[in-house]
């Protein structure tokens, strides 16, 4: 039987890297995102290999989550596996700095965003009691570094809702996962530093992870036997040392 994906943050990066992988390997496909355009693309370029649903949404609006999810037609609404991807920096200032539009950005995305979406999906999930949850971490949810403050606050929340996930989630054999890579080429600085040259330097001087590189691992982690859950997983560039140390050809 064919496994469902719902994948947040579809739209580019490694959520739509995740879901050009996942269709290789014939999985449906739920694609999520706000840009409706992108959505139709892709679903258009995936159609050959899988069934595919959208949903536009903002995770942010938690009526609108819980609304669109609710919305799913019955072939896509059995969720085997939940990838909360979506999520950016905005900003990279000290503290004393920062601004509080930022501030709400990032907690109201990566943290409350990734609880509405697990709201919607998790009651079905121990109700059937089988599932997969994915949540899209961060090397900066493990290791602060100068001027990440709130970006990385929320990352270490993610990590720490996940592992009260698993620990919440064991006794119905749902597996729950956290994949933190470090720096990743995406649209990623673009958002956090509102375009412009800075955004463009990030990844120069050294080859980033490619977010095909996560969707690898990401696929990795969805394709383990039923008795294996890969817990957590830091992946970085073989460039990259921690979050500040960059090796830099020039
Ligand atoms: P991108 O900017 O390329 O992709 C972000 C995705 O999130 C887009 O599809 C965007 O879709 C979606 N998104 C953003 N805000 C919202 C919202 N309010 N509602 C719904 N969807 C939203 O970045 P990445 O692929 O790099 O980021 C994906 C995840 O990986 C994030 O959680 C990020 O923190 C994490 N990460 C990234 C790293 C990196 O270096 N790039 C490293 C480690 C982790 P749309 O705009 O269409 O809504
Ligand atoms: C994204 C990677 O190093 O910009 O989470 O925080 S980093």
């Amino acid at each position: 039987m064919k496994k469902t994906a719902l994948i947040t943050g579809a739209t580019s990066g490694i959520g739509r890297a995740t879901a050009y992988e996942f269709a290789k390997h014939g999985i449906n496909l739920v694609l999520c995102g706000r840009r409706q355009e992108r959505l139709e693309e892709i679903k258009k370029n995936l159609s050959q290999q899988t069934h595919v649903h959208i949903l536009n949404f903002d995770v942010r609006d938690k009526e609108e989550t819980l609304k669109a999810i609710a919305s799913l037609p019955e072939a896509f609404n059995t969720i085997d596996i939940l990838i909360n991807n979506a999520g950016n920096a905005h900003g990279l200032d000290p503290i004393q700095d920062g601004s509080l539009e930022d501030w709400d950005a990032m907690m109201d995305i990566n943290v409350k965003g990734l609880l509405y979406v697990s709201k919607a999906i998790i009651p079905d999930m121990t109700k059937r009691k089988s599932g997969h949850i994915i949540n899209i971490g961060s090397s900066a949810g493990k290791e602060v570094y100068p001027k990440g403050n709130v970006y990385c606050g929320s990352k270490h929340a993610v990590l720490a809702i996940t592992e009260g996930m698993r620990i919440d989630l064991n006794p119905f054999g749902i597996k729950v996962t956290a994949i933190n890579p470090g720096l990743v080429e995406t649209e990623f600085s673009q958002v956090r530093f509102k375009g412009g040259q800075q955004a463009d330097n990030v990844y120069k001087g050294y080859k980033a992870l490619q977010p095909e590189d996560v969707a690898e691992v990401i696929y990795f982690a969805v394709s383990r036997p039923s008795h294996v859950n890969i817990a957590d997983v830091l992946m970085f560039c073989t460039a990259q040392a921690n979050s500040s140390i960059v090796k830099k050809t020039d």
